[in-house]
């Protein structure tokens, strides 16, 4: 069954100028994780975030730092972002070749590991890596910038990795990232996703509206 539905705040359409204060309103207004959009311009056609901003950020939350890598190859870099205070790290499969394997080394570094599947791709890259991984993103729209839309034919996909996951009985988050918003958020929920990722819609208005916004998402 989907557990309590978390929010977690995309950094990328906080104000880059003062992250640090960002990452202090969200947490203040009850983000659950901490959505960090990691981009290196190859993988996809944006650069981001890197290991340096995200110990730079460590120290202002204790909540969880949701650590997407949008990079490849990613292998080389897992433990700088594990050492930097990522407590999540979720991985591509078209950037990683050997999944398992990957998966296995940010287990290994005593971190939570989460597998994204694109729009693109199938469910079927989760064969075998059910029993391993503690969280599934499912991207609802193609990953690179913030502000697109829902990509409605992902509920599909969503609903069908939900029932792979109630088959493990394993405490495994079902996250969603990419045009969330109130409408949206409750599509998702209801297909069985539990951890809802959100850039513009909870950056909406400033830090005054960051508690409401992120309330609006919880169905
Ligand atoms: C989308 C990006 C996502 C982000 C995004 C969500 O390309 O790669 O991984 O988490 O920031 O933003 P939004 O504006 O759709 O809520
Ligand atoms: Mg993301």
């Amino acid at each position: 069954m989907p557990r309590k539905v978390r929010i977690a705040p995309s950094i990328l359409s906080a104000d880059f100028a003062k992250l640090g204060a960002e990452v202090r309103a969200i947490d203040a207004a009850g983000a659950d994780y901490i959505h960090i959009d990691v981009m290196d311009g190859h993988f996809v056609p944006n650069i981001t975030i890197g290991p340096l901003v995200v110990k730079a950020l460590r120290p202002h939350s204790t909540k969880p730092f949701d650590t997407h890598l949008m990079i490849s190859p990613a292998d080389p870099y897992l433990k700088n972002f594990a050492e930097s205070g990522a407590d999540i790290i979720s991985i591509h499969p078209e950037a990683n070749p050997d999944l398992a394997a990957s998966v296995k080394t940010i287990k290994g570094l005593g971190k939570k590991a989460g597998v994204v599947i694109n729009p693109g791709t199938d469910v079927s890259v989760l064969d075998g890596l059910m029993d391993l991984v503690d969280l599934v993103l499912v991207m609802t729209v193609n990953p690179g910038f913030g502000g697109q839309s829902f990509i409605k034919s992902q509920l599909e996909k969503i609903t069908a990795v939900r029932a792979m996951i109630n088959q493990t009985g394993r405490a495994v988050d079902l996250e969603v990232d990419g045009g969330i918003t109130p409408e949206t958020a409750k599509l998702a929920i209801r297909a069985g996703a539990d951890v809802l990722v959100a850039g513009t819609s909870i950056f909406a208005g400033g830090p005054e509206r960051y508690a409401e916004n992120i309330a609006a998402l919880r169905g």
